[in-house]
């Protein structure tokens, strides 16, 4: 049998993530980026945890974790240290003490800040969006590092858009969100380059994922790339679940800190 990324692979045989051990957070439904990152994951082998935040998703998110072997499911609420670390022990728990490989898709802001002026953003809903998007990857990697450094080492890779280094309209407190998501990034692979940690980014172009369906003018969005870009093509979470296992494959050994932009070239451009 031949699905999409080549011939089935009868279990514990020749992947590229046989024998890692990961935990994806931010996977909500099957359009999510964080599945199709883990689709491709497992698809190479890899054992795979997943979170998810909130009942309401709690049995899309089991069928999915399940549909791939998963050892565990967990609820995690990033904006709360005890949950984190909760996890990040039930973690361990699953894994013998190790983890290879991190999965942060996590991101958040109130709908309303989406779409008016940046200006309005009220102090509550600016930090919100900041915990959420910015700060869970900085408690995740902090709780991730004793299990990866008994591994050896790991890859940890994150979410992030253009609109944390330019002004795209209505993304706004998004936007710093991701510009404080990019500078963590940085930060973050200091402090963990000598445990053989590696911390990288995704910049993906929009992927139509359900929260992004929400969004006012994301077919326009769409249609932009697709003139301006130089592969005139939008991007599908396909695309970006390459790129991620790339990132998080010892391909990658050397490679940190960094961005790595999947959206057909729009980034370059000028106009
Ligand atoms: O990071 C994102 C969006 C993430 C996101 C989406 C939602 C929708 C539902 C964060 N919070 C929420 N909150 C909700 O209530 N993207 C890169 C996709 C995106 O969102 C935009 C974009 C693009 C691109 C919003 C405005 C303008 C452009």
């Amino acid at each position: 049998m031949f699905g999409r990324h080549g011939p089935d692979r009868l279990p514990g045989v020749g992947g590229l993530f046989e024998g890692k051990r990961g935990l994806v957070l931010g996977v909500a439904n099957k359009r999510s980026i964080g599945w199709a990152i883990a689709q491709r994951l497992a698809d190479e082998g890899a054992s795979l945890a997943f979170t998810y935040q909130g009942e309401r998703i709690a049995d899309g998110v089991r069928s999915l974790a399940q549909s791939v072997g998963s050892p565990l499911v967990t609820e995690c609420d990033v904006r709360s240290d005890g949950d984190v670390e909760r996890v990040f022990r039930e973690v361990g728990g699953a894994f013998g003490g190790e983890l290879d490989l991190l999965v942060h898709a996590v991101a958040y802001a109130d709908a309303a800040d989406l779409e008016g002026r940046f200006t309005d953003t009220p102090r509550d809903r600016f930090w919100l969006s900041l915990d959420v998007s910015a700060y869970s990857l900085v408690a995740c990697a902090r709780a991730a590092e004793p299990l990866m450094a008994a591994a050896g080492g790991g890859s940890i890779l994150t979410m992030t858009y253009l609109g944390g280094e330019r002004a795209v309209p209505h993304y706004n407190v998004m936007g710093v969100a991701k510009a404080a998501l990019d500078a963590s990034v940085r930060y973050l692979a200091w402090d963990l380059g000598p445990k053989n940690i590696r911390v990288n980014a995704i910049s993906a172009g929009p992927v139509r994922t359900l929260a992004a369906r929400s969004i006012p003018g994301f077919s326009t969005m769409e249609a932009i790339v697709e003139e301006r870009s130089p592969l005139r093509r939008s991007i599908g979470a396909e695309d970006v679940g390459a790129a991620a296992a790339y990132l998080l494959s010892d391909g990658a050994a050397n490679v940190t800190a960094t961005t790595l932009y999947v959206d057909s070239g729009f980034h370059a451009m000028g106009l």
